[in-house]
């Protein structure tokens, strides 16, 4: 067994730091793992899901050579180079006939590894590729679009200083991210100062340590949140003064929301009037309040509305840029976007927010003859044939494309549809991280140093991004070569005064740049981390944008030395780096316009109009269930994992039905049923439990993926979801509310 040695784990965005031993067969195995006591997030925390990572590392479906499809839609072994030029002469051929922007990108990272996104936008730029999504535009680009609107920037709780916490449609006991979720979950529900309030369906792991459960009917919490708005109003527990100096809009709110008749909306959520009571009055009197809302709502009607509505609760409560309240924090990267909503897309005509186009009109802007439909598709660390709705239509809309690059390091439900597959270095063969980094005040990077070697036979995303580049000819080899002899002979200072003069002298250098700098600065970079090279710039950024957080981070000098001593931290230190400490104080210079945020979103607020008429039942004598297709369970973890072994308990994933429904429909625990939505219909196991209410049955995340040997473990929950089921604002997807039938198999 070797040393320990330092990186993280990569199955949701915490990325916890870890601490591996490797050995095993040919040394490739990680076979012990423990927290990294020096991770300034986790500081040593894991969960059990973590100890699974050699079945991610050496798991099942692995590809070790590209791929090419043959005729008869069998896959043959190719070699790079011949990879390389038919990938970049059939993208190249499919922009010269109908224009780059029908060369649609989807993904670029998931739960633990966002370097390929930041150097995929070098092909796509050369390429012309004009539309991206990625898992993004089915869950938050709603929240993403309020933020832009009423801040101007994304904001989060603040739950490490929170004496309220509030969770809307999550379930951090399972989904975490918060950093080391479980053991603050439990200190905070201990602790008699402060409250946990947890809006759920479900008696979820989380709602049982909350002090205030509003067990919410599922798909209603438009209705209680538009309640305890008005409560807020008609009791005058509202922050007047708060507000009349940070935000405007105020009487429009007061009209819309203080005569809502509040025991009838609650009557339609299901909750008691004392129950929100009590959450209404802890929250008016927090000294900091933090909320979170996820799939639970984001995923179900009304997810946009129901984002306003969260922020209008908090803050009529003056819960926003001070301690434990809503934050926005200092980023390298801003993942969550503008915001803003500049563009529609080609064909469905839908809102692209943060320049995603929303995953549920992606298969119908394919399966069209409209002339502006996309033709050829660059999928890289996703599997959206497995994680989209409608599983079917998505692969059918693949196998109608010119063109599908599927970038993965495993044959996945998605990849068995491309015309090329381009196998990766995992993320433990390889320089990694994230740019999930959301805490405050201090805000952390962590880059990950490989553990293993990557086989011969595989490439990293920046070396496929940089050969796809240099075979469409639009590498500037010429710049390359004097930009790697100035760093020679002059060093980073050097380098960067004739980098930045070449991006004066050619603008379109700065779409290539990330390749440049990896064929460039990369091979300067001590221990191989070549890959890093594109932090470089981003740390630039940062210095330029925050020089007062980044050295208060310990970063000092003009920005341009505190960037290099940043960057060269970055590289060096292994278990990562705070690379800004926020101030509340300063908040307030990156919140809204003028320091005031909006209120009204006219046409959030037109739809609180149409609460009134109550809900549409969203069952029928047919299908009388409501199926949340997608929980996250203690052994869940996106796609990320292909080997069922990996799991514990809940081997198949079973559908949690509630004893009174499972006794009227003649079901036992542990035995099987048939659900059935309008889409699809699968055989399940069955896990009778009261934490499900009447009605309403559950299926988890993750299960039901084809591995190459032909087994299925579980259901693959996208067989069962539509794509018509969505936001109207957003287009985000309504997988919680699946109207759904349950009988005995
Ligand atoms: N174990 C595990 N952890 C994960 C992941 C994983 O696959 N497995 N995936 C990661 C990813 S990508 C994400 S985005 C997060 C998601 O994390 P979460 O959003 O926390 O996960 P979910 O279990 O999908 O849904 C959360 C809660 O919403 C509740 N809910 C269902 N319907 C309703 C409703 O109508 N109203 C309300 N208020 N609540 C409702 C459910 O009962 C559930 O407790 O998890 C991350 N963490
Ligand atoms: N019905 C339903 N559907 C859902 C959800 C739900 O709750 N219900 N949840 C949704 C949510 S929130 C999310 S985030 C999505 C997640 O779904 P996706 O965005 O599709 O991502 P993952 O399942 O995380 O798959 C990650 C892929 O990356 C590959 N991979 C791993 N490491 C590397 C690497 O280093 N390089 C490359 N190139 N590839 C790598 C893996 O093999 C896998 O194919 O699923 C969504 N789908
Ligand atoms: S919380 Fe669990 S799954 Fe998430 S990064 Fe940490 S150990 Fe991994
Ligand atoms: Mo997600």
């Amino acid at each position: 067994m070797s040393e320990w040695k330092t990186s993280a784990c990569i199955l949701c965005e915490c990325n916890c730091g870890i601490k591996v031993q490797t050995g095993g067969e040919d040394g490739r195995e990680i076979v012990r793992i423990r927290g990294d006591e020096a991770h300034p997030a986790s500081q040593g925390y894991l969960c059990q899901k973590a100890s699974g990572l050699n079945h991610y590392q050496n798991g099942t479906d692995r590809l070790l050579h590209p791929l090419r499809r043959r005729e008869d839609g069998s896959f043959e072994e190719i070699d790079w180079d011949t990879a390389i030029r038919e990938v970049a002469a059939k993208l190249a051929a499919v922009r010269d006939a109908h224009g780059g922007d029908k060369i649609f990108y989807y993904g670029g990272g998931g739960q633990g590894n966002h370097l390929p996104g930041a150097y995929s936008g070098a092909t796509r730029k050369v390429l012309g590729s004009a539309f991206r999504s990625s898992a993004l535009a089915q869950e938050k680009t709603g929240e993403f679009w309020v933020n832009g609107q009423m801040f101007g920037a994304h904001v989060r709780g603040d739950f490490e200083h929170c004496d309220v916490a509030v969770f809307i449609g999550k379930n951090p006991w399972h989904s975490h991210g918060l950093p080391r979720a479980r053991a603050w979950l439990r200190d905070f529900s201990k602790d008699p100062g402060k409250t946990m309030i947890v809006i759920d369906p479900v008696v979820s792991e989380t709602a049982k340590l909350a002090d205030i459960h509003l067990r919410v009917k599922p798909g209603t919490d438009a209705w209680l949140l538009a309640a305890m708005i008005a409560m807020l109003l008609q009791q005058d527990l509202y922050r007047a003064e708060w507000l009349a100096e940070h935000a405007r809009g105020f009487e429009e709110i007061r009209s819309a929301f203080a005569d809502i008749p509040v025991a009838e909306y609650l009557a339609h959520a299901g909750v008691p009037l004392e129950t929100a009571q009590a959450a209404v009055e802890a929250i008016a009197g927090a000294g900091g309040a933090a909320f979170f809302e996820d799939l639970g709502t984001q995923m179900n009607r009304h997810s946009t509305l129901v984002s306003y509505l969260e922020k209008l609760v908090w803050l009529l409560c003056g819960q926003l840029a001070k301690p434990g309240a809503q934050i926005t924090t200092p980023y390298l990267t801003n993942i969550a976007g503008s915001g803003r909503a500049t563009r529609f897309s080609p064909v469905a005509g839908a809102r692209i927010i943060s320049g995603l186009v929303p995953c549920n009109v992606i298969a119908d802007e394919i399966l069209t003859d409209h002339p502006d439909r996309y033709r050829a598709m660059i999928v890289e660390a996703s599997n959206p044939v497995h994680s989209l709705a409608d599983s079917r239509r998505m692969a059918e809309a693949l196998d109608s494309l010119d063109c599908v690059v599927v970038i993965d390091i495993a044959m996945t439900e998605t990849a068995r549809h491309a015309d090329y597959v381009l196998p990766v270095a995992t993320q433990y063969e390889k320089w990694e991280a994230t740019f999930f980094n959301f805490e405050f005040p201090d805000n952390y990077f962590h880059l990950r140093k490989p553990l293993f070697d990557a086989p011969a036979t595989v490439l990293t995303e920046a070396e496929i991004h940089a050969r796809l580049v240099e075979a469409l000819g639009a590498m500037p080899e010429a710049l390359c070569e004097e930009l790697s002899a100035v760093l020679a002979s002059g060093g980073r200072d050097a380098y960067r005064d004739r980098f930045m003069a070449a991006l004066g002298e050619d603008p379109q250098l700065a779409a290539v740049a990330p390749v440049v700098l990896y064929r460039t600065l990369g091979p300067s970079l001590p221990e191989g981390a070549d890959i890093g090279a594109v932090l470089w710039p981003l740390c630039l950024d940062l210095a330029m944008r925050e020089p007062a957080a980044v050295a208060r981070a310990g970063f000092t000098g003009n920005p341009l030395q505190a960037a290099d001593a940043l960057f060269d931290a970055i590289i060096s230190e292994h278990s990562g780096v705070v690379f800004a400490r926020g101030d509340y104080d300063a908040l307030w210079s990156q919140l809204g316009q003028d320091g005031q945020v909006q209120l009204v979103v006219p046409e959030l607020l037109a739809e609180v109009g149409e609460l009134a008429a109550g809900p549409e039942p969203l069952t029928t004598e047919d299908y009388p269930f409501l199926l949340m297709a997608g929980e996250r369970r203690d052994y869940s973890a996106n796609t990320i994992y292909r080997d069922a072994g990996w799991r514990r308990k809940d081997r198949e994933g079973a559908l949690r039905i509630c004893s009174q429904d499972a006794a009227r429909l003649g079901l036992d625990d542990g035995g099987e049923a048939r659900v059935t939505t309008r889409q699809g219909s699968a055989v399940t196991r069955v896990e009778v439990t009261d934490r499900m209410q009447p009605g309403h049955v559950s299926l988890p995340n993750g299960f039901g993926l084809d591995n190459v040997d032909g087994r299925r473990v579980g259901v693959a929950p996208n067989e069962l979801t539509s794509l018509d089921a969505r936001d109207r604002f957003a287009g985000t997807p309504w997988h919680k509310i699946v109207p759904a039938q349950v009988a005995p198999a």
